[in-house]
């Protein structure tokens, strides 16, 4: 009888899609849930030739040739390693378990050690693109043993995201670095969207621009550099209305925003590998501000803002201004996030790539994008550039757009609209182009409470200073 190639466990959004997609490319695909009738109503849905649903999970194993592969897409957490547990004992040396989910890349360390040392293999293989992507063809980032890569190379790559051709589909690094990647995809998401929804709140609030017609400015913006798959989903979304009330659809919906933890997991990971991410970061604190509904409503009665109302004359001006503040912050984001990996490749010992990471995120994922080309320019031309703003393109771009930021922030500053993520991409901007910071001050308020010493400008090594001394004298 023939063998199945793969395996899947879990058949939720994300797997059972997953599964549609290799058996669209021509595998045969063992299936399997916990709860057997999620798998039922999955396969009398999708009627396929290639893929086999089984009940017992020794049968499911049973039907794999070896080296077995199976992919576990369950919920990220314990979840996953229930299923392990379920799945060690009936697997042979040499076996490849994958976890496809959105699992904490600190898990992925673990799990790897612990499973290697059984004589299996395991990759923590991060997936991007929500269920068009797992259908169609996602952006995965596989970590993990690279002996392990090589036998599930051709059907990871088959059923990736192409961009003229090319998979998005590339090893990232041993244990967690797949999972890793696919974390600072996720903060970076968090900002990208951030930084669109304070676009929305100065062109709403200080444009005084209608739904319909920021749905035609974001179109417009989607045919030039901003080109990307959130731009175009927002243009969308201002023109979608609302059967029921026959309002805009974005108008009626609750602003609390929800989050499933990678984002929170990325501004972690900036503290614990002494980065500064703030922009990624502000996306999330922006997330948790906003889901402090009651409150907000209660204090917008207190602490009632009274500001100048802004007089936009020249609408097409504005427009254009906060276009280019939203580019420059986009390349500040990405800045932070690839900073974010430069660090973690030190520290996890991962030797990252990141000219091919920005390529792998070109299509499937959600932050995917015609600026990351330039990204993996920038990469190609140095790959050990320190910082993405020193790339020769992006510094003359923000040499000339960073004003449009400020112009940006100023005027809706001083008409009370709030705006993290534009306010901090400045603030790290102009932080990381200060070649004498304010820090000085700190340290020797740090030396006179504390006795914790400096380091001096005009002499080498380290001092202590009696602060008292000088002013007792006069
Ligand atoms: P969910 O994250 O909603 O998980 C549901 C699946 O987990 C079901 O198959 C469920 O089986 C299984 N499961 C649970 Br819950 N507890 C289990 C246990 N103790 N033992 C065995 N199976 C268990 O599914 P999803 O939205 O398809 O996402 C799958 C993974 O992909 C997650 O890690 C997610 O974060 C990640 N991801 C999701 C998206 C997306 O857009 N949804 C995008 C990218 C990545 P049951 O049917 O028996 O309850």
């Amino acid at each position: 009888m023939q063998k199945n190639q793969i395996g899947v466990i879990g058949l939720a959004v994300m797997g059972s899609n997953l599964a549609l997609n290799m058996a669209d490319h021509g595998y045969h695909v063992a299936l399997f849930n916990r709860t057997y009738e999620v798998g039922v109503k999955v396969i009398s849905e999708n009627p396929h030739t290639h893929l086999h649903l089984y009940k017992e999970l020794e049968d499911f194993v049973a039907s794999l040739e070896k080296p077995r592969k199976i992919m576990i897409m369950v919920k990220a957490g314990n979840p996953v390693d229930l299923v392990i547990n379920g799945l060690i004992p009936l697997l042979d040396e040499g076996d490849i378990i994958m976890d496809g989910g959105n699992s904490n890349f600190h898990d992925t360390i673990r799990r790897t050690e612990a499973i290697e040392a059984k004589g299996l293999r395991y990759l923590g293989v991060g997936i991007s693109g929500g269920e068009e992507g797992a259908r169609f063809g996602p952006a995965i980032m596989p970590g993990g043993s690279k002996d392990a890569y090589t036998y599930v190379q051709d059907i990871l790559e088959n059923i990736a995201a192409k961009y003229n051709n090319e998979p998005c589909a590339t090893y990232m690094g041993t244990d967690g670095a797949g999972h890793y990647v696919k974390m600072v995809h996720n903060g970076i998401e968090y900002a990208d969207m951030q930084l669109i929804a304070e676009s929305y709140s100065v062109l709403k609030h200080l444009g005084g621009f209608t739904n319909d017609e920021m749905a035609a400015i974001f179109n417009e913006w989607n045919q030039g550099e901003l080109e990307s798959f959130l731009i175009e989903i927002t243009a969308q979304i201002f023109k979608e209305v609302d059967p029921a009330t026959g309002k805009h659809m974005v108008d009626v919906i609750l602003d609390t925003a929800a989050q499933k933890g990678t984002g929170k997991w990325t501004a972690e990971e900036a503290l614990n590998t002494g980065t500064d991410a703030s922009l990624l970061a502000s996306a999330v604190f922006a997330r948790f501000m906003s889901s402090q509904k009651q409150q907000r409503v209660a204090a917008s009665e207190i602490l009632k803002p009274e500001f100048d109302k802004a007089i936009i004359n020249d609408k097409e001006y504005f427009v254009e201004m906060v276009r280019k503040a939203l580019y420059a912050s986009k390349i500040i984001a990405y800045a932070q996030g690839f900073d974010l990996l430069k660090n973690a490749s030190v520290e996890y010992k991962w030797d990252l790539d990141f000219g091919a990471i920005a390529r792998n995120f070109r299509e499937g994922c959600i932050i995917r994008a015609r600026f990351l080309n330039r990204i993996s320019d920038a990469y190609n031309t140095n790959p050990a550039l320190a910082n993405l703003m020193l790339d020769d393109s992006f510094a003359r771009q923000l040499e000339d757009y960073h004003q449009s930021l400020r112009d940006v922030i100023s005027m809706a500053i001083q008409n009370g609209i709030s705006m993290p993520a534009f306010t901090t991409a400045i603030s790290y901007f102009d932080s990381y182009r200060s070649a004498r910071s304010n820090a000085n001050l700190i340290q020797a308020q740090r030396d006179l409470f504390g006795a914790h010493t400096f380091e001096r400008i005009d002499m080498d090594g380290v001092f202590h200073y009696e602060w008292n001394s000088n002013n007792e004298e006069k």
